[in-house]
């Protein structure tokens, strides 16, 4: 037995160790946008093994697990001086979701948990359950922590136990070590999910892209990505919520939609990730779509291309939610490379590696959605067209080289 225990434990160690030394390889496939790269850069097993063992013998002579993992997603990103970091949402086998923090030296691989998780401060209402935080470095020197407070419907019939509120926690640190929990953004909508902050002052107040939504899973009436402002960050109140990006018919952010990270500003731009949802005879899916906003206006939407950035493929579309693309956390790096961070299927993170210079001309360049099939049509027709004049002087030039 004695033995059994010694070596389980040292294989569990070595495997642990394995994974999380272990060099990320970029994809072979490339669209010319991003490079996925081969192995999540999270996943549960990721988890030390002291957060899921009770080490000593004496008290667990099975070595077995005594905290179950079911999932690391959803998380949010942020360099802090040298290191990646990242917010992750860690989800236990109970179904509670909490935040720990991952650091890597190169944001690709390496990734590893510090030794504890975060101890998330609370309010007076205290949460059931937090998840999806966005990190944002705001002008005013704090790094904010928006994330996903979702409480019980007291106003639902005790019978309906999956009835839920989800609001907009707010935390902030300067340090990612201790968090101020500051009271929950308060807006027109009686839920809230998906909310981020606006990395700069707009207008001298602190701005919020928010998703309006009359239920907990569905959109309802409301939906769209919305935006408001408010002038007091240590007591949030959005008094008017406009939606700037709204869900629309046979697209596919057609059932919901809602933020990503904080977006990211460029000489052109602030680019914005956002995923779409639909329903399908399989149930949601979720996909990832780009756009970009004035620099001046952050609400007005200049670039939108159509259809989906990026959607789930391969192993990617199973989990414990299939089907699921979903991020919220992205690093631009100071030579304009961009991790993007994406979950699949509510199960494990990824990374997928951009620039500014691609994801511009991506946004810039990509036909946006017509919503009729003629006008795909039309737009596919406009490129084949422009391709057989291309070919047709290429021919030529190569024709008159050949006799001068
Ligand atoms: O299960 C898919 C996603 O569902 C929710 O996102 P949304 O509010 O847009 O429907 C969130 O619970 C998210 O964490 C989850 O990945």
């Amino acid at each position: 037995m004695r033995n059994n225990f010694t070596d389980r434990l040292q294989q569990l160690q070595n495997d642990h160790a394995m994974l999380t030394e272990r060099i990320n390889e970029p994809a072979e496939e490339f669209n010319g946008v991003f490079r996925r790269y081969k192995y999540p850069v999270l996943t549960a097993a990721h988890t030390p093994v002291f957060w899921r063992y009770d080490l000593d013998q004496n008290s667990n002579p099975f070595l077995m697990e005594r905290f179950g993992i079911n999932a690391v997603f959803n998380a949010g990103a942020i360099k802090f001086g040298e290191r990646y970091v990242m917010v992750a949402r860690v989800e236990g086998s109970d179904r509670k979701s909490f935040f720990a923090i991952a650091e890597s030296p190169n944001g690709i691989d390496r990734f590893r948990f510090r030794d504890y998780p975060v101890t998330l401060p609370e309010n007076n209402d205290p949460d059931t359950n937090v998840y999806d935080m966005r990190l944002v470095k705001h002008e005013d020197g704090w790094i904010y922590g928006l994330f996903c407070t979702e409480r019980p419907d007291q106003a639902s019939p005790g019978s309906d136990q999956s009835a839920a509120i989800a609001q907009c926690g707010i935390v902030r640190t300067k340090d990612l070590e201790k968090w101020e929990r500051l009271p929950d953004l308060v807006t027109p909508s009686p839920q809230q999910r998906n909310a981020v902050l606006h990395p700069e002052f707009v207008e001298g107040k602190y701005a919020f892209y928010t998703r309006p939504q009359d239920g907990f899973i569905s959109a309802g009436s409301g939906g769209g990505i919305g935006f408001g402002m408010c002038d007091d960050i240590e007591n949030a109140v959005i008094q008017s919520e406009k939606v700037i990006d709204c869900r629309k018919y046979h697209t596919v952010y057609e059932a919901k939609n809602g933020l990503g990270p904080a977006p990211i500003k460029t000489t052109e731009g602030w680019l914005h990730l956002a995923h779409g949802v639909r329903n399908t005879a399989a149930g949601l899916r979720y996909v990832l779509y780009l756009f970009m906003t004035d620099l001046q206006d952050v609400s007005r939407v200049i670039f939108k291309p159509g259809g989906y950035f990026m959607a789930p493929e391969g192993e990617e579309r199973t989990g414990d939610v299939s089907n699921v693309l979903f991020s919220n956390g992205w690093i631009a790096d100071d030579d304009g490379t961009v991790f993007i961070y994406y979950a699949s299927s509510d199960s494990r993170l990824h990374v997928a590696v951009s620039s500014i210079a691609q994801l511009l001309d991506y946004v810039k360049q990509t036909s946006p959605d017509g919503f009729r099939s003629a006008s795909s049509v039309e737009t596919l027709t406009a490129i084949i067209d422009q391709n057989k004049l291309h070919e047709k002087n290429e021919h030529l030039t190569n024709a008159v080289s050949s006799i001068t």
